[in-house]
């Protein structure tokens, strides 16, 4: 159920509209406090008890602080364009760089996979399924092989097979935080010295079912490692959107892509007004 559908049934049998508790309804919905009490405040300045007025209203405003819709993924010059997908483990990583492969390919594209999560076996068997399904090449390394050695491969089969994209699946395993930042940091110098622009786009993907943990993730990795945009996953039915207006308003950082299932084909580049519409 979306936002507003929840805030409406939340609040119509009442002859008075609480305004903490539309605060909190806000709060709930992941939005963030900032925005939470941005949106309320604007809401009350309405002073009408029209609900349908306030909702069409609160969701205006969030609208004005989303996302513009993300210029076309256009292949670098010379190729491979590299993408980094990174993000915690469990986020949907694997299953994003696969969608996002398929997505390319669909359009036309040539993209060949790196299977940069050596952490675990299961991680690089599970790309590997997943290229077999949409026909793309992968490049991996053995398990625990270094990451950043898997990707300068990658890169040179990408390059000598002519493909516009390398899209490189990274690992996200939480227990050193440190460590894993160093080895994305090393990864990032590898792809430097390949091609001074490599990585042209680094992706976090986020669970947005996450809400709040999203958001830290966010910062976090937004400090450690150039972002240039975000994934929204599992945004399948559970209305649970707001996170992305958190995360553009805090660190303004956009939403790029929005994964709504398990199926190859639950993935759409971000477009604001289907998202209001879904989400809001
Ligand atoms: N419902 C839903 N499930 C998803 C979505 N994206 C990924 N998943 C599931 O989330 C789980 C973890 O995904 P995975 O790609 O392995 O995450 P990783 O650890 O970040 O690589 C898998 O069961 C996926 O099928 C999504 O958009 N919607
Ligand atoms: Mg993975």
């Amino acid at each position: 159920m979306n936002l507003f559908k929840r805030i409406l049934d939340t609040f119509r049998d009442k002859p008075e509209i609480d305004w903490d508790d539309f605060e909190a309804t806000l709060i709930r919905a992941d939005l963030g406090l900032p925005m939470a009490l941005a949106t309320t405040e604007q809401a009350r300045k309405l002073g009408t008890k029209d609900l349908e007025t306030i909702a069409t209203h609160c969701r205006d405003f969030l609208a004005s602080h989303l996302p513009v819709d993300p210029p076309l993924l256009r292949p670098a010059t010379p190729p491979p364009h590299v993408i980094l997908v990174v993000g915690v483990n469990g986020t949907g990583k694997t299953t994003s760089t696969a969608k996002l492969a398929a997505w390319l390919k669909t359009r036309g594209r040539s993209v060949t996979l790196a299977a940069a999560d050596t952490f675990r076996a299961a991680a690089i068997e599970q790309l590997e399924v997943w290229a077999g399904r949409i026909d793309v090449p992968m490049v991996k390394g053995a398990y625990k092989a270094d990451p950043s050695s898997v990707c300068h491969d990658a890169f040179h089969t990408a390059r000598a097979n002519g493909s516009d994209y390398l899209l490189c699946d990274t690992a996200g395993r939480l227990h050193n935080r440190h460590n894993l930042m160093a080895e994305l940091a090393k990864v990032r110098r590898t792809m430097a010295k390949l091609n001074p622009d490599a990585p042209h786009d680094t992706y976090l993907v986020i669970d947005a079912t996450t809400g709040s943990n999203a958001l830290q993730q966010a910062r976090e990795f937004h400090k450690a490692t150039p972002l240039t945009g975000l994934i929204a996953t599992k945004l399948d039915g559970s209305g649970k959107g707001g996170i992305v207006v958190a995360i553009q308003n805090e660190l303004d950082l956009s939403t790029r892509f929005i994964g709504s299932g398990e199926k190859i084909t639950d993935f759409a580049p971000f477009n604001r007004e289907r998202f209001v519409a879904d989400i809001l």
